[in-house]
């Protein structure tokens, strides 16, 4: 994680130096229903599905794969949200994956990158993302807390994301009505889903939404975080990796 936050802090001064990598393609602007709205009004275990062409842990998933076929083969099975990972160096992304995936589908879609500084929010608005994801870990207090209200000045929806109770408490103080429980710890990539089952029973679940994310690659994991009280699952990998990404949708 820190050597992914150095980097965006390299990324983030480029950005202002240059304002033209701000954007390099303007997502069209349509109207999308919000996650949160999703969430309340679904029958059953909600997904965000994710498009993730490489990571840290994992190395190469899968990155020639063709976004936007991605990303409608996930909404047209049922996914509640399509999460693009945008970061380039450590993932493979980019923010044109993001543009052309919020282009080709009417669900919304989540820019999942490591936010350190509002310019990367507006980039992310621009681009078509109508969330953004903020890492708790990776943020102070009072860095936390300006971006997430500049996100929600500008109407986009935030999941706020956690990996202990100290994060979870700061992320509650926020007001934050998204939280993602990664269970995936950022710094040595071992994964643990009892920690989003630790971290539920402290959470007001009828107040927030709470999504349980990374490490769930079958029914049996889906079902452990539905039972603790997740609305939702983050998944990646196996959705990238899989021939019946559709058939494991509807599992
Ligand atoms: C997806 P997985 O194990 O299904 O591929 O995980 C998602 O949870 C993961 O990509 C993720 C992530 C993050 C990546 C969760 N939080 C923060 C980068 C940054």
């Amino acid at each position: 994680l820190d050597k992914i936050l150095k980097q965006k802090a390299l990324e983030v001064e480029d950005i202002k130096r240059d304002p033209s990598l701000l954007l390099t393609k303007e997502g069209e602007k349509t109207e999308k229903v919000t996650l949160k709205d999703s969430l309340d009004l679904r029958t059953r275990l909600g997904v965000i599905a994710e498009i993730k062409r490489a990571s840290p842990s994992k190395g190469i998933i899968n990155e020639g794969i063709d976004p936007v076929k991605q990303a409608r083969l996930y909404e047209s099975n049922g996914a509640s949200a399509i999460s693009v990972l945008t970061d380039e160096q450590f993932f493979k992304g980019s923010m044109e994956d993001l543009t052309n995936v919020a282009n080709a589908v009417s669900v919304p879609v989540l820019c999942k990158d490591f936010i350190i500084d509002g310019i990367q929010i507006e980039r992310a608005q621009k681009a078509g993302a109508s969330i953004i994801l903020l890492i708790v870990a990776a943020l102070e207090q009072e860095a936390l807390t300006a971006l997430f209200n500049k996100a929600k000045e500008l109407g986009l929806e935030v999941l706020v994301e956690v990996h202990d109770e100290d994060e979870l408490t700061r992320a509650l103080n926020l007001g934050a009505e998204l939280i993602g429980v990664n269970n995936r710890n950022l710094k040595t990539f071992e994964v643990d889903l009892e920690i989003s089952k630790r971290l539920a029973a402290q959470m007001p679940l009828n107040e927030i939404h709470f999504i349980s994310e990374s490490g769930i690659l079958t029914e049996k994991e889906a079902k452990i975080a539905s039972d603790s009280g997740a609305s939702g699952v983050l998944v990646g990998e196996v959705l990238m990796k899989s021939d019946d990404a559709g058939g494991l949708l509807h599992s």
